[in-house]
């Protein structure tokens, strides 16, 4: 079976260790251990970048060779055209979270590009979007 691409954005490496009150204080390491135990036979390709280039090309690999994609693209989802021209090439189920309330934060952070290449968008539920996600993507894929 294909692999699901689990990919992450700049600054989340730092998830856990500031703004407790907006963002948790969960780590991505934490989240990616409690995406692994959803399934333990889904095969996750769990990553985290803080570098635009190499996010867009996980999504191109992800177009060779993943059956979906759960991305938090964290700032990029704000800026970047070119992240969303590479998710829109891919096929598959592409679900799009934000740990956080992103409509409850100032203005700036509303308008995500990136959600007009997704199938879904999950925000504000903290980590547990992550396997909300996960859980959407797999009915997905089973049809
Ligand atoms: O809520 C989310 O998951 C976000 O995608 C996180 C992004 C933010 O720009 C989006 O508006 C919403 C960035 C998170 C910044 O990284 C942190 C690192 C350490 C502690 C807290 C946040």
């Amino acid at each position: 079976m294909r692999p699901v691409f689990v990919l992450n954005g700049p600054n989340l490496n730092r998830l856990g260790t500031r703004e407790p009150e907006i963002y948790g204080t969960t780590t991505l390491a934490q989240i990616e251990t409690s995406c692994r135990a959803l399934d333990p036979a889904l095969a996750i390709e769990f990553r985290q970048t803080n570098s635009e280039t190499e996010l867009i090309e996980w999504v191109h690999e992800a177009i060779d060779r993943a059956a979906g994609i759960v991305i938090n693209p964290a700032a990029f989802s704000f800026t970047s055209l070119a992240l969303l021209d590479a998710l829109k090439m891919f096929p598959g189920p592409i679900f799009e979270v934000h740990i956080s309330n992103i409509h409850r934060r100032e203005p700036l952070y509303h308008k995500s590009l990136v959600s007009q290449a997704a199938t879904g968008v999950i925000a504000g539920l903290g980590p547990e979007g992550y396997l909300a996600a996960l859980r959407a993507l797999k009915g997905r894929l089973a049809g």
